[in-house]
């Protein structure tokens, strides 16, 4: 498998075969790759990136799954920095960025599986949101809350998703995904569910009309035919539903979790997951480069390797920070714009169903320019 007959494949829009994604791992000539990957997201959607106005809630970190991957789990109240949100204190952070008058049109809520909470502090939870902002997106609870739910309170998965829609529930996030092999999933999250069962509460999400997105965790111990396996499974389930959105793939972070003897990806690493991603994952409309998870100068060179999307404005970030990130934990809605037009793009704000909210003029300009006039 050459690039060449590979690229003869995309360009004839014929799916690529494992081989040619294990072929594509191997690629030595990354620009090449890149230049490839590009090709196919300029073809959709020439320069344009978008982004959103978002704020991520994490409810609990108390967590009975343990994984060696996390460093954002605790097991007990009683372990340093462990907490659960109050009600109160969970709606009042949508509330303080209200009163900020910063117009977020999307809430990102995931937290650790608790065994103590209530199915209804969940739903009063997204219940409580909506009231103060009933135009807000609820992209919340990864595949793998909404089947720990589902074991939790002996309901089945479909039930869990009916009682959380009626309670404000809009899309699901893509997190909790991993690496599907059982291999790699007894070494670093032996206790949360398997990839069928993370598969099938999207299947069911799907069926019942609701959208979400998948994510890929890279970087700990996966082969590179492990994650071309991951890749063909999240494909082949939308081409069954289409119901996935976006693909995130997520860089490892090795701080402060049981896998810190691992060495984060390199760049390289990230622009290479990135630009097969958007060649192999032909059906899925998006790829996200999470700033977050990338830091921000990789996140805008992947703007060149196949991403068309860097997320959102995030704000309380903790997943990633408490494992490393030295990402910001925010960005004002005018830095985004800035930074994808200084990586040689064309800005657009959307709203999490990708739906334009402002371009062009309408979109928020930086206050001041660097003293030399230049964009910093
Ligand atoms: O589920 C946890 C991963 C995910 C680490 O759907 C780690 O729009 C790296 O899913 N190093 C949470 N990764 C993030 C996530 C996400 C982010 C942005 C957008 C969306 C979306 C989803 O992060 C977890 C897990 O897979 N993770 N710990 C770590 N140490």
């Amino acid at each position: 498998m050459t690039l060449t007959s590979i690229s003869e494949k995309v360009n004839a829009g014929v799916p690529l075969s494992f081989e040619d994604g294990v072929a594509l791992f191997h690629e030595p000539d990354l620009l090449k790759l890149g230049a490839l990957a590009n090709q196919v997201r300029e073809r959709r959607y020439g320069d344009r990136t978008t982004f959103n106005r978002n704020l991520h809630i994490n409810p609990t970190n108390l967590c009975v799954a343990s994984c060696a991957l996390c460093s954002f789990s605790r097991r007990s109240l009683e372990q340093p920095g462990a907490y659960t949100l109050s009600l109160s204190q969970a709606w009042d952070k949508l509330k303080t960025r209200l009163e900020a008058g910063d117009p977020v049109t999307e809430v990102h809520v995931v937290g650790g599986l608790s065994d103590s909470l209530p199915f209804d502090y969940y739903t009063d939870l997204l219940a409580g949101l909506k009231r103060r902002l009933p135009s807000l997106h609820i992209k919340a609870f990864s595949a793998v809350e909404i089947f720990h739910f589902h074991k939790l309170f002996q309901l089945q998965v479909r039930e869990v998703l009916q009682h959380l829609r009626a309670a404000g529930l809009d899309s699901l996030p893509g997190g909790g995904a991993e690496i599907f092999a059982s291999r790699v999933r007894q070494r670093i999250c032996p206790n949360k569910c398997n990839a069928q069962e993370w598969l099938d509460v999207h299947r069911t999400a799907h069926q019942m009309g609701l959208r979400s997105n998948c994510t890929m965790l890279y970087g700990t111990i996966e082969t590179i035919e492990e994650r071309v396996e991951h890749l063909l499974r999240l494909r082949a389930l939308q081409d069954e539903t289409s119901g996935f959105q976006a693909f995130i793939p997520l860089a490892f972070h090795p701080e402060n979790n049981s896998l810190a003897h691992l060495p984060a990806p390199s760049a390289v690493d990230d622009l290479r997951v990135c630009a097969v991603a958007r060649l192999v994952l032909h059906n899925i409309p998006h790829i996200k480069a999470y700033w977050v998870s990338l830091g921000i100068k990789t996140a805008q060179t992947a703007l060149w390797f196949g991403a068309d999307d860097l997320d959102g404005t995030v704000q309380e970030e903790k997943i990633y920070h408490l494992a490393g990130s030295d990402a910001p934990q925010a960005l004002a809605p005018a830095e985004i714009v800035h930074l994808i037009r200084a990586a040689g793009r064309t800005p657009v704000e959307r709203d999490t169903l990708y739906s334009v909210v402002a371009e062009g003029e309408a979109l928020p300009a930086r206050a001041c320019a660097s003293p030399a006039g230049e964009p910093r």
